[in-house]
């Protein structure tokens, strides 16, 4: 039996369901004797240092903690559940770590984005158990703003290159901890799982791999999902957002069906997009929830859900926080959460204000949760205009002149599905959100969905050169050879697909074959 250390935010349920598929049996710990009768403990932190630390404590488990490292007894520390044994991190400077390796955590200084999102390589240094049956070459999930930095180089395990060289995980004795996430790394991190918990596994010393490690461009399967006019849950897709046909929602599949199908295909990650969350709050319609739930069972990669997530009353009165919301889904799988309409009205108000509230949904699930769990998602469309001093937003000169030959454009932001435009444009949301605590932006392009044109480069350099964090292109994707273009005449971190996925028109096997060599993907 496995015992997890749940402190109460993130998702647990992805690294329950990964050791429940391995056959074992896990043990939520509620109180500080569960830790010290386990015989096996694992702590997957998610969200923010020093929120870590202080539930730790509130929930006296910090001295229970501290004696189970020291009795030699099995420990296995995922991200913030490694960085957790060090004595402090910059993200929380006073609040003291568990101390049980020296060193400390630091911030990313690098000019690549931060978070460091996304499948990335391994350098082994020592031998480890966990690497039984791994080959060395394997990419896993990270997903951190922090790394850390031991004072001891021997209890370094691996390294990783993100703009320089930083200890991705440790090993002292029966102490395992990795920065990467097992539990979203695909039969890879399953691998490391397994390895953990057979202490019967051999020592094993895979291939060390020579040169930096490079952080993989992800291929993201998104599903649009909502109920159709006989109430059940589909995955549908739009043209431009129009997803009725003949006056019928388009229904291109189940939800859990389909992102099982997308894991076993070798997507990087899987999106789900509650597309009338404006309408239906999502903690009444539990469908979502359910969707959440049963993927996360055997979908060993990241999740992100989206869709109403907003501060929410309803009929009876009883008010619900976007906080809530992002609970209740974290709590049912998803590893992100994405805010659409929303992230529109708090950056108006911000623009308004002069100043953030601190209050915002945006903010407060980032200051939960951690940055990288906050996706902002945009659903800009083109408006023409013949001379960039023509409207007070960011303009960019386009090659794709409007219909009356204007060669500029900006990108009127929507809410409600497209159906609302409103008067911020695309790159001053992104830099607004990322300044309130987002951690990614999900950009879609309405002119683009569903046409199978292309990505609209020009809105995603606008962007992309806007922003320091990660960019997930998306909308407009019709062969594989769109793919190339967005990775290589862009920045963007990872690229996102729906209709040529759902109706199998190119697989993302497909994609990914013609990308290799070309840009570092993951295999
Ligand atoms: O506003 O916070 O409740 O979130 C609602 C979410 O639902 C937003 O993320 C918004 O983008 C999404 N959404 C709302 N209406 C639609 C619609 O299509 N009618 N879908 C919609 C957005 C766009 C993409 C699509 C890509 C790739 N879908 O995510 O998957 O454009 O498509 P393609 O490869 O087929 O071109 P809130």
């Amino acid at each position: 039996m496995i015992t997890l250390l749940d402190y109460g935010a993130g998702n647990v349920r992805s690294v329950t369901n990964a050791i429940e598929r391995l056959g074992e049996t896990v043990r939520v710990c509620t109180s500080g004797e569960d830790i010290l009768t386990a015989e096996k403990l694992v702590f997957p932190g998610v969200g923010a240092f020093g929120r870590m630390i202080e539930i730790l404590q509130a929930k006296n488990f910090v001295v229970p903690l501290k004696s189970f490292l020291q009795s030699g007894r099995p420990f296995f520390g995922i991200c913030l559940g490694m960085q957790a044994l060090f004595e402090e991190s910059e993200e929380a400077l006073g609040v003291r770590g568990l101390g049980i390796f020296k060193g400390i955590v630091k911030r990313f200084t690098t000019d690549l984005a931060v978070p460091h999102i996304g499948w990335n390589g391994i350098r082994v240094q020592q031998p480890s158990r966990i690497f039984n049956g791994l080959q060395g070459d394997e990419k896993f999930y990270f997903v951190h703003s922090y790394h850390i930095v031991p004072t001891d180089g021997d209890v370094t395990l691996t390294t990783t290159n993100y703009g320089y060289e930083f200890v991705s995980a440790v090993q002292k004795g029966q102490i395992v901890g990795t920065q990467y996430h097992p539990e979203k790394s695909g039969d890879s991190g399953l691998q490391l799982l397994r390895n953990f918990m057979d202490t019967t596994a051999v020592v094993s010393d895979p291939i060390r791999v020579n040169g930096p490690t490079r952080l993989a461009k992800r291929i993201i399967a998104c599903l649009d999902v909502r109920a159709n006019d006989q109430g059940d849950l589909v995955v549908t897709k739009g043209d431009q957002y129009d997803v009725r046909q003949a006056g019928e929602v388009r229904n291109l599949g189940k939800p859990v069906d389909l992102a099982r199908r997308y894991y076993e295909e070798g997507a990087d990650e899987i999106t789900f997009l509650n597309i009338t969350g404006f309408r239906d709050f999502p903690l009444e319609d539990m469908p979502m929830i359910e969707v959440l739930k049963q993927t996360s069972q055997n979908v060993f990669v990241p999740l992100t859900i989206g869709g109403g997530i907003r501060d929410y009353t309803d009929k009876d009165g009883r008010h619900y926080s976007a906080l809530e919301v992002a609970d209740a889904y974290f709590r049912s799988g998803a590893d992100k959460i994405s805010i659409g309409s929303d992230a529109v009205l708090v950056v108006e108000q911000y623009l308004k204000e002069g100043r953030a509230t601190g209050g915002s949904a945006i903010e407060e699930i980032s200051r939960v949760y951690g940055r990288q769990a906050v996706v902002i998602s945009i659903d800009p469309r083109r408006v023409y205009v013949d001379a960039p001093d023509k409207v007070p937003q960011q303009v960019i000169e386009t090659e794709f002149p409007g219909p009356a030959g204007e060669r500029f454009c900006w990108y009127e932001c929507t809410i409600r599905g497209g159906r609302e435009g409103r008067p911020v444009d695309a790159v001053t949301l992104a830099q607004v959100c990322e300044k309130l605590g987002a951690g990614e932006i999900l950009l879609n392009c309405i002119d683009r969905d569903g046409t199978n044109a292309g990505f609209d480069l020009e809105l995603i350099n606008a962007v992309k050169k806007a922003v320091t964090i990660p960019v997930i292109a998306s909308s407009g994707a019709g062969c594989a050879a769109h793919f190339l273009d967005v990775f290589t005449r862009t920045d963007a971190e990872s690229a996102l697909a729906a209709g040529i996925f759902h109706r199998r028109e190119v697989p993302i096997g497909e994609v990914k074959a013609y990308l290799s060599g070309k840009v570092e993907i993951r295999p």
